[in-house]
């Protein structure tokens, strides 16, 4: 919270804000109204973004801190009472015409804000097995065998949310939707160009860019290895290890920082990857793009 007064952002992300918000709201610990007042600033004036876009996965943690605390009557009222409404809005506008709220991956957070409020949303606005139609078809299709994600998903599958997570006893059954599905690939080969492109103001110059032929299904992660091992210099990478698997710390010797900001970011062509780049497989004539960008 000083980070926020101190600077205008939070030291980790205000996705860890809202969780840290909810868990201790979730506890009935105390938290100041003025501590209050600065996050609910945050979601009224599009604080909740990266880059310009309205992050919906952060968007709907908030949204459920917030609604927590309008529960167990946190203060001051008004102000928790307008901030979760402008996250709600939000939210339901970045529903597409098939359901998805956002992309596949925050849409399980989303459903869980929606559900919380299902007084403020109710069926006849949103089309709830609408959503939940095309979130089976993905788990069906292997979306979701990463255990963090699956716990993303799971409670709203369910018509439940993190709030319920003190009232569960833990013997419901386990959804037999939840399994990985092996997906065969064929061997047909497939070209990829991967660029990176090294810096945050950046001419052509400071970009450099390999062809690789692989065959189809092939994940991103290998192409990258498949790079590295070509051309060392310019493709050499490190990552860690997370809960949701490697992370890319840094590209030809240029490391993402978290005290400037900034990260490897996956572009196919303009539009951001919408998962890890262990989990991303490219299709033929794909450009992958590693751009160090901003956060
Ligand atoms: C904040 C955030 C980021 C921040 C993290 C920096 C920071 N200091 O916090 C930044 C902007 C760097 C980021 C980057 C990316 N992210 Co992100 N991110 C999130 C978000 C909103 C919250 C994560 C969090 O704080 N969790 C809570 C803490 C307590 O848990 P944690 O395990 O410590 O969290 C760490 C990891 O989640 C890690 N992380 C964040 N994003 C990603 C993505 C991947 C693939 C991996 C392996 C790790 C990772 O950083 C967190 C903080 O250290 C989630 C939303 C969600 N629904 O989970 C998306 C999310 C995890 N990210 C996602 C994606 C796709 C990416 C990118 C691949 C986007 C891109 N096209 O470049 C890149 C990663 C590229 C790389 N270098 O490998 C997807 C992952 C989907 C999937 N199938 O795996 C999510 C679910 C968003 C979404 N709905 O699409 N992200």
């Amino acid at each position: 919270m000083k980070s926020i007064e101190l600077y205008g952002h939070p030291v980790t992300t205000y996705y860890q804000v809202g969780l840290a918000m909810l868990g201790l709201c979730k506890q009935n610990y105390y938290i100041s109204k003025s501590d209050i007042k600065t996050f609910a600033q945050a979601a009224m004036h599009d604080g909740l973004s990266y880059g310009q876009q309205f992050s919906v996965d952060t968007g709907a943690v908030a949204a459920l801190a917030l609604t927590c605390m309008q529960q167990e009557s946190y203060q001051p009222a008004n102000t928790i009472r307008n901030a979760a409404i402008k996250l709600l809005m939000k939210i339901f506008c970045a529903k597409d015409t098939q359901g998805i709220i956002g992309n596949i991956y925050s849409t399980g957070l989303a459903m869980q804000a929606l559900i919380a409020n299902d007084q403020l949303v109710p069926s006849e606005v949103w089309n709830r097995s609408n959503t939940l139609q095309e979130v089976l078809r993905e788990i069906d299709a292997g979306a979701f065998t990463n255990a963090i994600l699956a716990s993303q998903i799971l409670p709203p599958i369910q018509g439940k949310t993190y709030l319920d997570v003190d009232k569960l006893t833990c013997n419901w059954a386990v959804d037999t939707h939840v399994k990985s599905i092996l997906q065969m690939d064929n061997l047909r080969e497939i070209t990829v160009t991967y660029t990176v492109i090294y810096g945050l103001l950046c001419s052509p110059s400071c970009s450099h860019y390999i062809c690789l032929t692989v065959p189809k299904g092939t994940r991103l992660l290998q192409i990258m290895r498949l790079a590295q091992e070509k051309d060392q210099r310019f493709f050499r990478f490190t990552e860690k290890t997370t809960s949701l698997g490697p992370f890319i710390t840094s590209i030809g010797g240029i490391d993402g920082s978290e005290n400037d900001r900034t990260y490897w970011q996956f572009l196919n062509g303009s539009v951001p990857i919408p998962m890890g780049v262990a989990q991303y497989k490219p299709s033929n004539g794909e450009n992958i793009i590693a751009r160090l960008s901003k956060y």
